[in-house]
């Protein structure tokens, strides 16, 4: 059956899927079909509909996802076929994540299979390896500049590894998540290397101009990625005289994806991939596949569309298989990565909550949650079958991407709250407890972006350093009052590497000469395994934390409420230095977040409570043991936290 008369590609496509999938499979391809084509046409025929080609590119691409489906290891099918009966399998209560550089945690890909249990240990369920597929030489950011995306990086292991490491993963109900860079390619990818030498078909690949009039009009409306140390978004050839874009480094070329030919090769190293045992694709830099002069070349439409044809035809071929949106931007150009725009048009199943997480480490250093309260109420929902990441820190700098409009709405200038947590992180404040560094500070349009571990911004350095047992303490409490609020805000809650036992900034990232001079290094360090034996041990910073996050993921694992797809909303009340939120599903019994950033006590009216429809209170977790009662109000320590709920 097909909506478009003239064209039975459903019907063309039957007696190739029925004998190469089988009557059962088969026939479960055909329904897919049926009901992906629609948003898959319509997708590309806004994008590529002027090349005039969408005819012919349609079933070509059925086709590759026939073959990808064909070609599926039966194991992974298994878990297609689970997933497909439980569609929102990632959002269940018990999925908690964790992020690593598998050559930093653990030396390489079977290194990584070695340290299985520590991850068990601390409840998790999802595995996100930072880029391991085969990577230049020398500088190669931190692997997002690829090579070759057949091979797993030498360095790090062979496509076997990666097979083997996925099998061990999934026999321990540990999804696995991998890099997908679909916006660039190293310079030195076979592409690259081929249109370097003239052949048309790859110079169609990229971006190339002769001369600077288009650049130079491009960039008169593009913001500036790396500033610091790579200006520009174009790079000088001088082997060709040209100019190729370049949005990241110089040696990181932007595929041109208006060429069908690259949506096709990209969708084949997509689906091979995730044949190997990949179960959530991270779409690097999404933001960026489309270009438009005038605009600042993100989140455009014809971008929408490229992700929505690439969930189609992923759904299409392997049903088990999520999306997941690396879009570092605004709120508002935030949610429609999830779909959230069109009903009928889904686009990637998880995206990162990036303002969550800058709205922590605002109230951590305002010591003030009206402005977190403020953005967050006002975001629009997502699709109840897609979700957020939420992380207190990523591999990536923290940009202080705090909205104007909000700002001004609780009567903060938002320029000058920018400069000031920037100032802040940086130790530059008075009063401040953290020793981060500036990445990239841009003069140009005034931007100064953080980096640094959580432990560092949140002040263990500075306590450590004068020893005070005090500072000690206070620094940890903001480390677990930020995972509290990631861990139950909605979402899969991501551990970085080395959080987890409250790891400091590398002081040696520099020493590495392909690290350049990218201090995104400091919170990238290397597993310290010795301080790991100590994460059993309360006395100290590792077992503080790491029994800390333990419990909140089994506290998680208790109640559907805390669920990725329950509800949340921010809850008004009175005091300006208490963040507090309901989560709520239909089967279980609401929970009440409470995150008091501040250094003093303070008190939280009981009525909140109530609204919240909770009328028999107790803490699922808190940081500070029972629930503390004073003349009606509930009495909050200094960064503290408490998941409420009813008995
Ligand atoms: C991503 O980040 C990666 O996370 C970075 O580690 C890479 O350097 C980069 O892509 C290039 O591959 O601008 O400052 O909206 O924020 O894609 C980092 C998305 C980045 C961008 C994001 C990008």
């Amino acid at each position: 059956m097909s909506r478009e008369p003239g064209v039975d590609l459903v019907g063309t496509v039957r007696p190739v899927a029925l004998e190469q999938l089988g009557l059962l499979e088969g026939e479960a391809f055909l329904a897919r079909l049926d009901l992906v084509l629609p948003d898959l046409r319509d997708a590309l025929e806004e994008v590529y509909g002027a090349h005039g080609d969408v005819a012919r590119l349609v079933p070509d691409l059925v086709a590759d996802a026939l073959a990808a489906a064909t070609s599926r290891p039966e194991p992974l099918r298994v878990l297609d076929r689970r997933r497909e009966v439980d569609p929102s399998w990632f959002l269940a209560e018990d999925v908690v994540g964790y992020v690593c550089y598998a050559d930093r945690f653990a030396g390489d890909l079977r290194g990584v299979r070695e340290h299985l249990d520590h991850l068990e240990e601390l409840g998790v369920r999802y595995l996100h390896l930072m880029p391991l597929l085969k990577s230049r030489e020398g500088e190669n950011d931190g692997g997002y500049a690829v090579e070759d995306y057949d091979a797993v990086d030498p360095r790090l292991g062979t496509m076997a590894d990666l097979e083997a490491l996925a099998e061990a993963l999934h026999e321990r109900g540990i999804a696995l998540c991998v890099d997908l860079v679909l916006n660039h390619t190293a310079r030195e990818h076979v592409w690259a290397q081929k249109a370097l030498a003239g052949d048309p078909a790859y110079r169609a690949f990229y971006r190339f101009f002769p001369d600077r009039t288009e650049p130079d009009a491009y960039e008169r409306t593009l913001p500036e990625v790396f500033p610091d140390t790579a200006p520009g978004s174009f790079t000088h050839l001088p082997e060709t005289g040209e100019w190729v874009w370049t949005t990241f480094h110089e040696y990181q070329w932007d595929l041109n994806w208006a060429n069908p030919a690259v949506f096709r090769s990209m969708l084949g190293v997509l689906l091979t991939l995730a044949n190997r045992g990949v179960d959530v694709v991270r779409l690097d830099a999404a933001p960026f596949l489309w270009k438009r002069v005038g605009t600042n070349c993100q989140n455009q439409p014809e971008a929408h569309r490229i992700l929505q044809a690439l969930r189609a035809l992923t759904r299409l071929a392997m049903p088990g298989v999520l999306l997941k949106a690396e879009a570092i931007v605004g709120p508002d150009e935030l949610v429609p990565y999830l779909g959230g725009h069109e009903r009928y048009r889904p686009e990637c199943d998880l995206a990162y909550d990036n303002q969550l997480m800058v709205m922590g480490w605002s109230a951590l250093a305002a010591r003030d949650a009206r402005l977190p309260a403020q953005a967050l109420a006002r975001r629009r929902q997502v699709p109840r079958q897609s979700g957020w990441v939420t992380y207190v820190r990523n591999h990536d700098d923290i940009g202080w991407a705090v909205g104007d409009e909000d700002a001004w709405a609780v009567a903060v200038d938002p320029a000058r709250h920018r400069a000031f947590l920037a100032d802040f992180y940086a130790g530059r404040h008075p009063g401040s407890f953290a020793s981060g560094a500036d990445f990239q500070a841009d003069p140009g349009s005034g931007s100064v972006r953080t980096s640094g571990m959580t432990a560092s911004l949140a002040g263990l350095d500075e306590a450590l350093e004068h020893g005070w047992p005090a500072d000690v303490d206070a620094a940890l409490r903001r480390v677990e009052l930020l995972h509290a609020v990631a861990y139950a805000f909605g979402g899969i809650p991501l551990v970085y590497m080395g959080d987890e036992i409250a790891m400091r900034s590398d002081p040696d990232w520099a020493a590495e000469p392909e690290h350049g001079d990218d201090n995104r290094w400091l919170h990238r360090p290397r597993m310290d395994w010795v301080a790991a034996e100590r994460r059993h041990d309360p006395q100290c910073p590792e077992g503080r934390i790491f029994s800390a996050l333990r419990a909140m993921a089994a506290a998680r694992r208790s109640t559907e409420s805390l669920r990725s797809d329950a509800d949340t909303w921010v809850v008004n009340q009175g005091n300006p230095r208490v963040l507090a939120w309901v989560r709520h599903h239909p089967r279980a019994a609401p929970v009440l977040g409470v995150a008091c950033f501040s250094d003093g006590e303070e008190l939280l009216d009981a009525t909140v409570l109530r609204h919240a429809g909770i009328t028999d209170p107790r803490p699922l977790l808190s940081s500070d043991g029972p629930l503390d009662w004073w003349s009606g109000q509930l009495r909050l320590h200094p960064w503290s936290y408490a998941w409420i709920t009813t008995t």
